[in-house]
C-alpha cells in the first residue's frame, strides 16, 4: 500500500491491514511490518524504552545515540534485549524528518508488547514481541503527529480518565536524593519538615537509604521508630509523604530471595536472571508470570501503603521486563504491565504512582508520573562518562526529559530535580535557573537542596519557584527545546545543541 504526501511516497509491507483514518492518519496491523521512504539519511526521533534510556532528535547520518561500550549500564538504562551497535533503533515510537523539516512521518506503537522501530535510509522496520500489534502511522507538522500519537494513546489507554497530576496533588516535591543519597537518617528528614513548609514544598519524598536492604522493605537502624512516625511528622505539617522503593527487584542476601527463591525471574538454564547491576551487585526481578509473585508484591505495597504514604517513587521497574523464561511464554512487557496494576490495586487509586527505570510503552493508565531522563547531578556534564547519555549530569537530564513533553497528555514528566543551591555543587547560577526553568516547562517541580544548605537569596529563589509552580503557569512548546512558560520565552536549545564549543563556566568539572 502506497501513502502520497506533498514530500513523496511512502509504501507499506508486510501489514496485516492498513485502515485509513484520514488523509494524514493510518492504523496499521502486523507483528512486523516495514515502511519504505523517500528521505534518505535524515533526523529521526530516537526514543528509550525505560525512563533513562537515551532520548533525542538525533540523524541517520551519525552513529547511533546510545550507551557505547557499557554493558552493565546498558542492561539497566536501555533495553539489552534490543539495544545494538550497528542500527539505528527507537522503543515504541519514532519520527522521520522531511525535506527542510516542513513535513514530519511517525510511526508508533498504540498496542503492542515491547515494539521496536529500526530505522535505515530507506526504510522503518517495525517489530513487536506478541501477535496483535497496532500501529499510527500520521504525516504532518512535528508538533501536530506528537499530539495527535498521544491522542490516540489517551484515548487507548486512559479514556475519559485522567492520571493524578502532580501539580495538584503532590505540589512541589523536596526529594532526599540528590543532596543525601543513602546517608539519610529520620533526624535528616525532620529537619526539612519545617523548612518545607514555610518554602512552599507539597511533598516530602524519602529517597533510597531508608530500607534494611533493596529487597528487605522494612525500616533500617536510621529510621529506628518506623516511617511512620516519621510520616505522621510530614503530615502533622500539612505536607504529604512519599516514599522510594524498588518492589520490582531484590539484591542477593534478602529474607524473600531465600524464603520464595521460585517468585524470581530465570534464564532458560534455572539460573536467576541477572536484571541490572547497582549497589555494587547484580540484582534479580520478581517474575510476574507466576501468581505468588503477586501475592508476595500486593502484601509488601499494602503493608507500606498504610503507614502513610501518600506517593511512591517505583524505581528499578523495568527489571520485570528483561527477558527470562516466564510461564505460558507471557511477553516480558505484559509481565511488567501486570506487576504495576497489582501495585495499584494494593494502594488504591487515590496514592501517585512516579515510575522511575519505567518501561514507558509498558506504563500507561497505571502510572501517574514517569521520570522521564536519567539522573541530574550538581555538575553539567560527566566527563567519567563520554559516550554515555545516561550518564547523570545536567545535560543528559535536560535533553532526555524535554525530547519527552509530548507524553504530557498521558503521565507526568519528571525531568528530575532542580537546583538552587551553591553549596555542594559545581553548577553556575545560570544553569541553576535552567533546571528551575526545566521543571515549569515540564510541569513537575521536585529539588533536593536542604534547607540549611541555602542562603537567604537562593532560599527567595525556591519560595518564587515553588508558588509560580503552585500558581499552574501556561506553558507553551515553541520548539524542540523551546517553551513560553507564562509569556516568558525559555530557549534550552543553546545549551543542548552548541554550535560553539560550551564554555568551561557551565562545563566546570
Ligand atoms: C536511588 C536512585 C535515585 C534516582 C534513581 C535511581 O543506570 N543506572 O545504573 C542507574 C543507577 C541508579 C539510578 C538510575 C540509573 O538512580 O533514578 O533518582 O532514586 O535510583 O538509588
Amino acid at each position: 500500500m502506497d501513502i502520497h504526501t506533498d514530500s513523496g511516497t511512502f509504501t507499506v509491507h508486510g501489514a496485516s491491514a492498513v485502515v485509513p483514518l484520514s488523509t494524514s492518519d493510518y492504523l496499521i496491523t502486523g507483528t512486523s511490518w516495514k515502511l519504505s521512504h523517500p528521505w534518505g539519511a535524515t533526523e529521526y526521533y530516537r526514543h528509550g524504552w525505560n525512563s533513562w534510556t537515551p532520548t533525542r532528535w538525533w540523524t541517520l547520518r551519525r552513529e547511533p545515540w546510545r550507551i557505547w561500550d557499557k554493558p552493565l549500564r546498558a542492561l539497566t538504562a536501555d533495553d539489552a534485549a534490543t539495544d545494538t551497535p550497528t542500527e539505528h533503533h527507537s522503543s515504541m515510537v519514532t519520527a522521520l524528518s522531511g525535506p527542510e523539516g516542513h513535513t514530519t512521518l511517525l510511526i508508533g506503537a498504540v498496542h503492542a508488547s515491547s515494539p521496536l522501530l529500526r530505522i535505515s535510509a530507506e526504510e522503518v522496520v517495525a517489530s513487536a514481541e506478541a501477535e496483535e500489534a497496532s500501529w499510527l502511522v500520521t504525516i504532518g507538522s512535528e508538533p501536530e503527529v506528537f499530539a495527535r500519537y498521544a491522542g490516540v494513546l489517551k484515548e487507548e489507554y486512559l479514556g475519559e480518565r485522567s492520571p493524578l497530576r502532580a501539580a495538584e496533588t503532590l505540589g512541589p516535591v523536596w526529594s532526599s536524593w540528590y543532596s543525601w543519597f543513602e546517608e539519610i537518617t529520620a533526624e535528616i528528614i525532620d529537619a526539612e519538615i519545617k523548612p518545607a513548609r514555610e518554602l512552599g514544598y507539597g511533598t516530602i519524598q524519602i529517597d533510597d537509604g531508608w530500607e534494611r536492604r533493596v529487597g528487605d522493605w522494612r525500616a533500617n537502624s536510621k529510621f529506628s521508630a518506623g516511617m511512620a512516625e516519621v510520616f505522621s511528622r510530614i503530615h502533622d505539617e500539612g505536607l504529604k509523604a512519599g516514599l522510594w522503593v524498588a518492589p520490582f527487584i531484590t539484591l542477593p542476601d534478602t529474607p524473600v530471595l531465600s524464603s520464595y527463591p521460585e517468585l524470581f525471574l530465570r534464564d532458560t538454564d534455572g539460573s536467576l536472571t541477572i536484571t541490572g547491576n547497582n549497589w555494587g551487585t547484580n540484582y534479580y526481578a520478581l517474575d510476574f508470570s507466576k501468581p505468588q509473585a503477586h501475592d508476595w508484591l500486593a502484601s509488601t505495597m499494602s503493608t507500606i501503603r498504610d503507614w502513610g504514604v501518600d506517593m511512591f517513587k517505583l524505581d528499578f521497574i523495568y527489571a520485570a521486563a528483561i527477558a527470562g523464561e516466564r510461564a505460558g511464554g507471557m511477553p516480558r512487557e505484559e509481565a511488567y504491565r501486570s506487576g504495576l496494576e497489582t501495585i495499584r490495586a494494593a494502594v488504591g487509586d487515590d496514592v501517585y504512582l512516579l515510575g522511575s527505570g519505567a518501561v514507558i510503552n509498558a506504563s500507561f493508565g497505571v502510572l501517574d508520573g514517569v521520570r522521564v531522563g536519567p539522573d541530574t547531578a550538581p555538575y553539567w556534564d560527566n566527563t567519567e562518562r563520554v559516550r554515555d547519555p545516561s550518564g547523570p549530569a545536567v545535560v543528559n537530564a535536560l535533553r532526555n526529559s524535554l525530547s519527552r513533553t509530548w507524553l504530557k497528555p498521558l503521565l507526568d514528566c519528571d525531568p528530575d530535580v532542580a537546583y538552587f543551591r551553591t553549596r555542594g555543587s559545581l553548577l553556575s547560577p545560570e544553569v541553576n535557573a535552567l533546571t528551575a526553568d526545566a521543571a515549569l516547562a515540564c510541569e513537575f517541580a521536585q529539588c533536593s537542596c536542604p534547607a540549611a544548605w541555602l542562603n537567604d537569596e537562593e532560599k527567595a529563589g525556591v519560595r518564587s519557584w515553588t508558588q509560580h509552580f503552585r500558581a499552574i503557569p501556561a506553558v507553551r512548546q515553541l520548539g524542540r527545546y523551546r517553551f513560553e512558560i507564562d509569556g516568558e520565552i525559555i530557549d534550552f536549545d543553546p545549551y543542548l545543541n552548541p554550535t560553539t564549543r560550551i564554555s568551561d563556566r557551565l562545563l566546570v568539572k
